[in-house]
């Protein structure tokens, strides 16, 4: 089977790194930019965490890493997104919610059913006190990704345990095997080739659904505060 390429994508600290790194088996060093890590049969493409108190101009930086981290693997297809949301943030708020309409924009519809969420830090839970709040949010959180992905299960329990990132890339080897058509590309990488992202790096990533989504949710959040509390 072809090498399998997935981009990873979340808040910072939401632990796109720990899973990384789980993936390699491997004690790399992994830097807040991201980096590409190869393992037989993937890709991993680690990105810089998007933080929850950016102005827009700091959210586009990000979204130009990003597009960076994507022109590192140069042609290849990128086969699956998995968008990270720590459980230790107990509500699925605002900023979470715009993330996830960010990363659809950059998916575009096609490729929703390439999309996985995975939750971290499970066991740095107070499960006696706290399970079923947790519950909840995992809860919301499946909504969330119901919507996105109508079909099921593909919402993943990260348990920092040295094999439950092994269930996500089994996911992603099944669909790639179960793949009857050319399987549709990422919106976002689309994009990049189409706005000539080699000659104008910065023009191509403005033009993005991405990034204009970005700049809807900067002003619905920057009618309340000062500072851009999304991506
Ligand atoms: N116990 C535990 N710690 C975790 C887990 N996931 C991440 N961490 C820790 O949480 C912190 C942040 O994790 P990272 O993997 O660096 O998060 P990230 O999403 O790469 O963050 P940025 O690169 O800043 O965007 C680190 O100290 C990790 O060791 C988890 O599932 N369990
Ligand atoms: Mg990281």
């Amino acid at each position: 089977m072809s090498n399998i390429v997935i981009l990873l994508i979340g808040l910072h600290g939401s632990g796109k790194s720990t899973f990384a790194k789980a993936v390699t088996g491997a004690d790399v060093e992994i830097s807040r930019t991201g980096g590409v890590i190869e393992r037989k049969q993937f890709t991993i493409i680690d990105t810089p965490g998007l933080a929850d108190k950016n102005t827009h101009e700091e959210n586009l930086e990000i979204l130009e890493q990003i597009a960076h981290q994507l022109g590192k693997i140069g042609q290849e297809h990128v086969n699956g997104v998995i968008y990270f949301h720590s459980i230790k943030n107990i509500r699925l708020g605002a900023v979470d919610r715009a993330n996830i309409r960010i990363l659809k924009a950059m998916c575009g519809e096609p490729f929703f059913p390439h999309v996985a969420f995975v939750t971290s830090h499970w066991d740095r839970i107070d499960h006696t006190n706290f399970g079923e709040q947790y519950e909840t949010i995992n809860h919301d959180l499946e909504l969330e990704r119901r919507k996105l992905l109508p079909k099921g299960p593909r919402i993943f329990r990260f348990l920092n345990d040295g094999k439950s990132h092994e269930l996500v890339l089994d996911h992603f080897v099944n669909q790639a095997n179960i793949a009857t058509t050319v399987p549709p590309q990422l919106l976002f990488a689309e994009e990049l080739k189409r706005y000539r992202y080699e000659r104008r790096p910065s023009r191509a990533v403005r033009k993005t659904e991405a990034s204009k989504q970005m700049a809807v949710e900067s002003k619905k959040v920057g009618g309340r505060s000062s500072s851009c509390s999304i991506l």
